[in-house]
């Protein structure tokens, strides 16, 4: 397994559309995984592939406690099917965004099918967290960031913040 690097806003990569994967290959599993490791080690609860620059719709997530058991999840081709029209407020924060918070409405249940670790099309029915953090990880696949749902006025300050801190990190670094 290896740890992947996670690329933060403003980057084209984070904006482009993934494409379906064919069938899950060891070579996807070995994706899954990997982001997996990544996701834990960030630490985050999810993770969605073109974060680590792959453009192919995976996607992984555990939203267990910190002790608790792990409860991972490995998806690949996630499709929504069916959300509520019930929604709720989930206080969103993403590895992409590192260090801000906002609050995002989404439905607060869904339905979708997915391709399981061993290729099998399978449905889920999560409500609550779980739902929101794989409608959040299923925005990235479309090049959806949660920034993307606050003002224009908001998105702008966050992604001028992240540029200069990028700036004052590359200073930090001989080249
Ligand atoms: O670590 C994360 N926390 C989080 C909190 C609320 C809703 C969604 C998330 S996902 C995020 C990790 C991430 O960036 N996934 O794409
Ligand atoms: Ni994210």
């Amino acid at each position: 397994m290896a740890l992947l690097s996670v690329i933060t806003a403003p980057d084209a990569r984070l904006k482009a559309k993934s494409l379906p994967v064919d069938g899950v290959d060891g070579e996807v599993r070995a994706l899954m995984d990997n982001m997996l490791e990544t996701m834990y080690s960030a630490p985050g609860v999810g993770l969605a592939a073109p974060q680590v620059g792959v453009h192919s719709r995976v996607i992984v997530i555990d939203i267990a406690e910190k002790d608790a058991t792990p409860e991972p999840f490995r998806l690949a081709n996630p499709e929504i099917d069916w959300a509520s029209e019930e929604t709720i407020l989930c206080e969103e924060g993403c590895l992409s965004v590192p260090e801000y918070f906002a609050e995002v409405s989404r439905a607060q249940s869904i339905r979708l099918r997915y391709l399981d670790y061993d290729g099998k099309d399978r449905e889920l029915e999560p409500e609550g967290k779980l739902a929101a953090c794989i409608q959040h990880e299923i925005d990235h696949l479309d090049g959806v960031l949660f920034i993307d749902y606050l003002s224009v006025l908001k998105r702008r300050i966050i992604l001028r913040k992240l540029i200069k801190a990028r700036k004052l990190q590359a200073q930090k670094i001989p080249a």
